[in-house]
């Protein structure tokens, strides 16, 4: 079943003036995207060089895993409309601070701070803004540390402030938030289904907050010694 969307680019590939158009706000999409792609590059590394240091200094990796994305198309194209913004590259550049995502997974809530702090005290990196949904959990148990930073990139015509978003979570609050994701957009669920189910996520949210706590307990206990020497 076409879409007005199809109509659209039916008309555009009819004109080629609006075809011109098109190829090169393509390309400068394209172009911004590479961009950012480079800045989730530079801030995994310095991750990854945090964690290497930290394994060596304290015998353990307090990073279990890091993943990162560009976030869809579609999504950023959302998000402008929920905005009531029309979509063009200053307001996906300037309005969107996701455009650019890295999720790290540690291993103790702990170390989520401490990362943090490592990160956010180099002096290249300006945090923009911070959400603690683990000191203020959302209203439905999700829990995790936000942060948007600007972080220079260098290209070849000069240097660019990009915006990155970094999610950072325990193995167990990522376990939650990735399920929970994944039933959320399950589209066949009964509204009365779907508080209940809500209820479920969050008692089990709630259990596994409770569990985190414990694994930091043992931990402190095994490593007694404050392993940021
Ligand atoms: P995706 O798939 O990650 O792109 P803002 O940047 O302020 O305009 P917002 O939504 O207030 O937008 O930012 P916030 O709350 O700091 O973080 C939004 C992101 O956190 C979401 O991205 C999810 O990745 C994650 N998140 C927030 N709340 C929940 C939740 O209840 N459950 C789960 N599983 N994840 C959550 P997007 O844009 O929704 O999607």
């Amino acid at each position: 079943m076409p879409t007005e969307e199809n109509f659209l680019f039916l008309e555009q590939l009819s004109n080629p003036e609006t075809l011109a158009g098109t190829a090169n706000a393509m390309r400068d999409y394209q172009t911004l995207i590479t961009k950012y792609n480079c800045a989730i590059r530079e801030v995994r590394t310095k991750f990854e060089v945090l964690n290497d240091e930290l394994s060596i200094k304290s015998n353990r990796n307090p990073i279990h895993a890091i993943h990162s994305r560009i976030k869809q198309p579609k999504s950023i194209i959302e998000k402008l409309h929920r905005k009531e913004l029309p979509v063009t590259l200053t307001n996906i550049r300037e309005e969107i601070h996701d455009v650019a995502g890295i999720r790290v997974i540690c291993n103790f809530v702990d170390d989520i701070y401490r990362i943090a702090d490592m990160l956010l005290q180099q002096d290249d990196i300006t945090l923009v803004r911070c959400k603690d949904y683990i000191k203020n959990p959302k209203q439905n148990g999700y829990r995790s540390y936000h942060m948007i930073v600007q972080i220079p990139v260098f290209f070849s015509d000069g240097k660019e402030y990009m915006n990155v978003e970094i999610q950072l979570r325990t193995i167990a609050m990522d376990f939650w938030a990735s399920l929970e994701h994944e039933m959320k957009y399950k589209k066949d669920i009964t509204p009365e289904k779907s508080t209940t189910i809500g209820v479920r996520l969050l008692s089990c949210a709630n259990t596994i907050a409770e569990m985190d706590a414990q694994m930091q307990c043992i931990k402190d206990d095994i490593f007694e010694e404050p392993d940021n020497d």
